[in-house]
């Protein structure tokens, strides 16, 4: 991947900070614009403005016309409570009664309206990829597509509005974001010719071929229908069962299994269109292409206990990590990149069937070539209003973008409008909002539920006289989307192409192009997984499946199984491995880390800790300033995570300032994490801490006394990524370098038989 990018990396702009060149800023995160007075106000005033970050839906007709509205005015307006009809009240704690003791009367037609609505909240969360997170942004076209499609939002400096849906697969709404799943990654670009939504995964393969198989692999995969558990995850024995009958989903299972399954952040994914679509450029020439988002702060993952840990820690870390970021300033980018092939009779490339969704092109073999960038730089203003009701269809497209014969996207062609039907209530989802489009609408779709475009004219028909014929149908040249003619024949069947049979090729080729300590992270995630399951025949069949995958990841997984590794049952195709699919060997920008600081025993030197946060913010990074109890350092300082609200897993990296003593809440009985800690050195919750920084091979950067921290807590001064140093900031900006690698990989030595 390409490693200069706009984002001036974070390294240089602490080195910029330390020597006086860098702008103080918030912790991103309070829920308001301003901070509440302490009493409760007591005079009217209006609503305040959202905060900076935040942004809604850009105000359009339904019908797709700018409407120049003040955003915050069509939401709630006016500072007066009022009922949903206007009306002012002067009471909304009280039920009508007869008499303070009596009956409530049937007549309060104030609590019929507010129970009815509260009764109405919800909505059927989404039957897939319900757990998401969204934000608002644009794309900008390098026009370096322009030669192969007619696209105009792909024009050279063209600008388009968009909104992203980050998501998990599995997980109901309200489940932990760091789950080991495929994540969703689908955007809407509001542009000139309608809109055109790429509705794709972080993941380039799927599980299945052909649609008629989406409810086999989600039932399998979502929980047990008796017990309704696992939540949000495949560690369970419906899902290997499948897995293991239905071969075809071996390559996407091993990317979940990888370090792809469990992503540091939605800003350190990239997206993959899945499926190839075919460009269409002015003259109808046609192009096949693969759709690629490639983020600028690269491909990053949790470790597995970090993901175990924040699923309980702070089950909403994917979405916060998300909307800090963009609060920081540090927002995060994509660039849109296709790979090209030519559209020739058999839609193939270099033999890989293209049509196939459980086949990648090797990068090697088809570069991806970028064609736009999007940045992501603004919050929702309301989650329910715009992350939840935004409706994605793949059918969503443009003149220059078509589909083609892939039978997994031609469900998928029906599916995504069904689908808002029952979560939308209704076929008129278009004109909600954060779904209208930006460029006018004149459908001849009319009335239905919540309806609320007033249409004119008396002939939503064609052909008719009475609106004098209009609509009028456009051609091509006036921005007309036209199907490419292409011949259709076939005798009517349900098969699949011989080619779709290959199901352990490309799974061999990811498995070696992985780094050693990547394939640990592999056999440790199906030891977990399959361990888990209670049926040994649905262990022992899947050992097979891995066993034609490759024979080093079979017996190590069979080993920690306590199974005897079976022989594959074909031979095993070699190809050359594709270092594009390692995530691991290159440097980074770090925008946006989250780096913890312990202060010092009785507090330390206030100042000096001042100055490392201070140069921690203006490096577009997040200091967490954490301390034995809330409230300001010397004064000054503010105290972001106390010894009992601190858990290493929300930190990139750990600075400590010195070996605190433990603080007055250091037992068991207070906190759990402290038991025994009364009477030792250092606080037993820094100690967690530091080892658990350490454990999960993450910077670890200390001054002063923390050397006696290090060791109390096990941890060898000599040890890669561990950096003792004279003062803070020197530290601080070690401790960067190391970031722009994600990890410190010498931490994690592999084994010898997979190196
Ligand atoms: Fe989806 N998928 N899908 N899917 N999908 C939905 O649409 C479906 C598939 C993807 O943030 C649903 O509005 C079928 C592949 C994303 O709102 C539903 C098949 C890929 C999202 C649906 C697939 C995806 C969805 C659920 C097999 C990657 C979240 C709610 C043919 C390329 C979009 C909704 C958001 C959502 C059906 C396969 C990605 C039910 C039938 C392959 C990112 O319509």
């Amino acid at each position: 991947m390409e490693q200069s990018h706009p984002i001036r990396s974070a390294v240089d702009k602490v080195v910029g900070a330390v020597t006086g060149d860098g702008g103080p800023a918030e912790i991103p995160g309070v829920p308001n614009s301003a901070p509440p007075s302490l009493e409760e106000p007591t005079e009217p005033r209006e609503p305040l403005p959202p905060k900076p970050d935040q942004s809604g839906p850009d105000t359009f007709s339904p019908t797709g016309q700018p409407t120049g509205a003040p955003q915050a005015k069509v939401a709630q307006d006016g500072a007066y409570l009022t009922t949903a009809q206007g009306l002012r009240l002067r009471d909304t704690d009280h039920s009508l009664k007869a008499g303070p003791r009596g009956p409530v009367l049937l007549q309060d037609h104030h609590l019929r309206e507010k129970v009815m609505h509260f009764d109405h909240e919800r909505i059927p969360e989404r039957v897939v990829h319900a757990r998401g997170a969204g934000a608002h942004g644009v794309f900008r076209g390098y026009g370096a597509a322009s030669n192969i499609t007619k696209a105009a939002f792909l024009g050279k400096d063209v600008e388009t509005p968009v909104f992203v849906r980050f998501s998990t697969v599995i997980g109901s709404r309200g489940s932990a974001d760091t789950v080991r799943d495929t994540r969703g990654f689908a955007t809407k670009f509001y542009t000139s010719e309608g809109v055109f939504d790429l509705v794709g995964n972080n993941m380039p393969v799927f599980f299945i071929q052909d649609a008629i198989k989406f409810p086999d692999v989600i039932h399998a995969a979502k929980w047990h229908p008796d017990r309704e558990i696992p939540q949000a995850q495949t560690a369970h024995d419906t899902f290997w069962d499948f897995a293991g009958l239905h071969t075809e989903a071996t390559f996407h299972t091993l990317w979940n299994m990888s370090d792809r399954g469990i992503p540091r952040s939605y800003r350190m994914m990239e997206g993959f269109g899945v499926h190839t679509f075919r460009l269409v450029d002015a003259e109808g020439a046609t192009t096949l292409v693969k759709f690629h988002w490639k983020p600028k702060l690269g491909v990053h993952s949790l470790v597995w206990e970090e993901a175990q840990l924040l699923g309980g820690v702070d089950p909403d870390f994917h979405r916060r990590d998300l909307a800090d970021a963009i609060e920081a300033g540090a927002h995060p980018q994509w660039e849109l990149g296709i790979q090209v092939f030519p559209d020739t009779p058999e839609q193939t490339f270099e033999g890989i069937d293209l049509l196939d969704s459980t086949k990648i092109v090797p990068e090697e073999l088809a570069p991806v070539q970028r064609i736009g960038l999007l940045t992501l730089n603004a919050n929702p203003a309301n989650f329910f209003a715009e992350t939840e009701q935004v409706a994605f269809h793949v059918g969503h497209l443009v003149p220059g973008i078509d589909v083609t014969d892939d039978p997994l996207l031609a469900g998928r062609l029906f599916s995504y409008l069904d689908t808002q039907i029952t979560r939308l209530a209704g076929p008129n989802f278009a004109q909600i909002p954060i779904n209208r489009p930006h460029a006018p609408v004149n459908d001849m779709l009319r009335d239905g539920f919540h309806q609320t475009a007033v249409h004119r004219g008396v002939a939503p028909y064609r052909p008719n006289s009475l609106d004098g014929g209009c609509p009028f149908t456009a051609g091509a040249a006036e921005g007309a989307y036209v199907e490419v003619p292409l011949e259709v024949s076939g005798r009517k069947v349900r098969e699949a192409p011989a080619s779709y049979a290959d199901h352990f090729s490309q799974a061999r080729l990811f498995w070696l192009s992985m780094s050693p300590v990547e394939r640990e992270h592999i056999i440790a995630a199906y030891t977990f997984e399959l361990g888990k399951c209670y049926e040994q025949a649905v262990k022992e069949r899947y050992l097979g499946v891995l066993a034609n995958i490759d024979s080093v990841l079979c017996r190590q997984v069979a080993e920690g199984l306590g199974l005897p590794a079976p022989a594959a049952s074909q031979p095993l195709a070699d190809s050359p491995p594709s270092p594009a699919l390692s995530q691991i060997g290159q440097t980074w920008p770090a925008d946006g880390r989250i780096i913890g600081i312990v202060a010092g025993d009785g507090n330390g030197d206030v100042a000096a800790l001042g100055a490392v946060r201070q140069a921690v913010l203006d490096g577009g990074l997040v200091p967490l300033i954490i301390a034995p109890t809330g409230g300001k350092l010397g004064g000054t300082l503010p105290v972001q995570r106390t010894f009992v609200t601190a858990r290493s897993v929300e930190f990139d990296a750990l600075l400590v300032a010195g070996a605190p003593a433990p603080g007055k809440d250091a037992y068991g009985a207070r906190d759990a994490k402290a038991a025994g800690g009364a009477d030792a050195p250092v606080d037993p919750r820094v100690l967690l801490l530091i080892a658990e920084v350490y454990r999960h091979g993450k910077p670890l950067g200390g001054w002063g006394t923390a050397s006696q921290a290090f060791s109390e807590a096990g941890v060898p001064a000599q040890a890669p990524g561990v950096l003792l140093g004279e003062d803070g900031t020197s530290v601080l900006r070690e401790t960067l370098e190391l970031l722009g690698t994600h990890r410190v990989w010498d931490r994690f030595p592999a084994a010898a038989s997979l190196t």
